[in-house]
């Protein structure tokens, strides 16, 4: 890595000042082609200078070098304190990349830190997460991850797992039949999975505080879907009528409850229809139906159960689905919807059990996690993590039948790569590339 580059750290807008950020071997040589101070012979050390375009002060700017290897990538960086607002920082970021440096790409500091072993990509990510942490849960689980605790917790598990692959190895050297003293495999494979069974569902939790868990609001036209996401980001979102049809596009809003980010997405009315922008809506409302995490499922109390609704709930039936029985103000015809779904009463007029239905999406979201202790991981990670959950039980279930070591050895081996993945070791450029791409500019 041969180039210097250089961004704009801090949000673009109004502010007190502003950094821009250099890394590189040309870092320091640059900075002094720009400003007046020429040396900045301490590390991590504020110098007060000006930032010199043409001859001329153009803004009297801090500049602190972080010597190479200490500083966030591991190269030199040359970080410029510029005063507030868009102007002086660009121009210095224009003056850096007229002496030499590049314009850095989304999240190329985060990756060459990453490069230079400074942060494995567990601890990536959490910079990730906590750049773009939506509610206090979600910041202390990134805060958790960039400390490491993820990095560490999966490191553990991978040694027991080096640990045991190896006493096995011993094993294999030995005549059939003969054992070394008592290892118990399928014992120790049952250790090392309650730890990754632990670790799971901080990791499930840290994926919701921070992609925030999608909740549609789905059911029959009228019901009053739309007028129940309003009752549930208290104002008035999403336009309501008595004329049934008239939402067709999906519409997104967002709430935290108990620290949980959650996404509302509101949606047609359910039926068929022989106007072309309601059937489009419709097809997009089922389609959100099924990327959802959880499925309100609204009904008008105040009339007879339709046909068309008892069969949408059977096909809800198996999946996250709470059953809103709207219209509470008014007299219940719906009678007692049948379904294994937890139902709540609700009134979107009134505000009737509208708390109700906020601790129901809370409870289903959090359910099999563990927010209060939660760590920031990408889908990625998560996924790899519970394939090392399944190859570790295939061995632990080979190990007991007696199927043989190697067999138990190759699944030992396939859940340890798995882990390595997890933090980056091994990870293909790719997967690399679109995990920095993430960031934003400056990171
Ligand atoms: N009495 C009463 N009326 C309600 C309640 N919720 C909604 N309504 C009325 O029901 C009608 C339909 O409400 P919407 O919120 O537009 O229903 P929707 O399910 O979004 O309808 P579509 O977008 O057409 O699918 C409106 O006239 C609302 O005022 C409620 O809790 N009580
Ligand atoms: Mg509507």
């Amino acid at each position: 890595m041969t180039d210097t580059i250089a961004a704009i750290s801090t949000a673009l807008g109004e502010g007190a000042i502003s950094i821009v950020r250099i890394s590189g071997p040309d870092a320091v040589s640059i900075s002094r082609r720009i400003l007046a101070r020429k040396d900045f012979p301490e590390h991590a050390k504020m110098y007060l200078t000006s930032l010199i375009a043409d001859g001329e002060t153009v803004d009297r700017v801090l500049c602190v070098h972080f010597m190479k290897p200490k500083s966030y990538t591991g190269e030199d960086v040359i970080e410029i304190h510029t005063h507030g607002g868009i102007l002086a920082a660009q121009t210095c970021l224009a003056l850096a990349v007229s002496n030499g440096a590049r314009v850095a790409e989304p999240g190329e500091f985060t990756r060459r830190a990453f490069v230079n072993g400074h942060i494995d990509l567990a601890q990536a990510e959490g910079v990730l997460s906590l750049i773009s942490s939506r509610s206090n849960e979600a910041m202390k689980a990134a805060a958790r991850t960039l400390t490491g605790e993820l990095s560490r917790a999966v490191m553990r598990i991978h040694d027991e797992i080096l640990s045991l692959q190896g006493r096995i190895e011993i094993e294999l050297d030995f005549p059939e039949g003969e054992t070394l003293t008592g290892l118990d495999v399928s014992g120790e494979i049952g250790r090392i999975i309650s730890g990754l069974e632990e670790l799971i569902p901080r990791c499930s939790a840290g994926m919701i505080l921070s992609h925030g868990v999608r909740v549609v609001i789905s059911g029959r036209p009228n019901a009053g879907k739309s007028s129940l996401l309003n009752a549930l980001v208290s104002k008035k979102r999403a336009i309501v009528t008595e004329i049934p049809g008239t939402t067709r596009d999906i519409i997104e809003e967002s709430i935290i409850i108990g620290g949980v980010p959650v996404r509302l997405y509101d949606t047609a009315g359910l039926r068929e229809s022989d106007d072309v922008i309601e059937a489009e809506g419709v097809r997009l409302a089922v389609e959100a139906m099924n990327e959802s995490d959880i499925c309100v499922y609204v009904v008008d109390g105040s009339c007879d159960l339709s046909a068309e609704d008892s069969e949408n709930i059977r096909g809800l039936e198996g999946r996250q689905t709470i059953i809103a029985v709207n219209k509470s103000d008014l007299e219940n015809k719906a009678g007692d919807v049948d379904s294994l779904c937890p139902k709540i009463k609700v009134s979107a007029k009134n505000g009737e059990g509208i708390e109700a239905l906020r601790s129901a999406i809370y409870d289903m979201a959090v359910k099999n996690c563990a927010v209060s202790s939660g760590l920031n991981v990408s889908a990625f990670q998560l996924e790899e993590l519970r394939g090392a959950l399944r190859d570790l039980r295939e061995g632990e279930e080979s190990a007991v039948i007696g199927a043989g070591d190697d067999v138990t050895a190759g699944l030992l081996g396939s859940a340890r790569l798995r882990l390595l993945r997890v933090l980056g070791v091994g990870a293909g450029d790719e997967l690399i590339d679109s995990m920095f791409r993430r960031f934003c500019v400056g990171k």
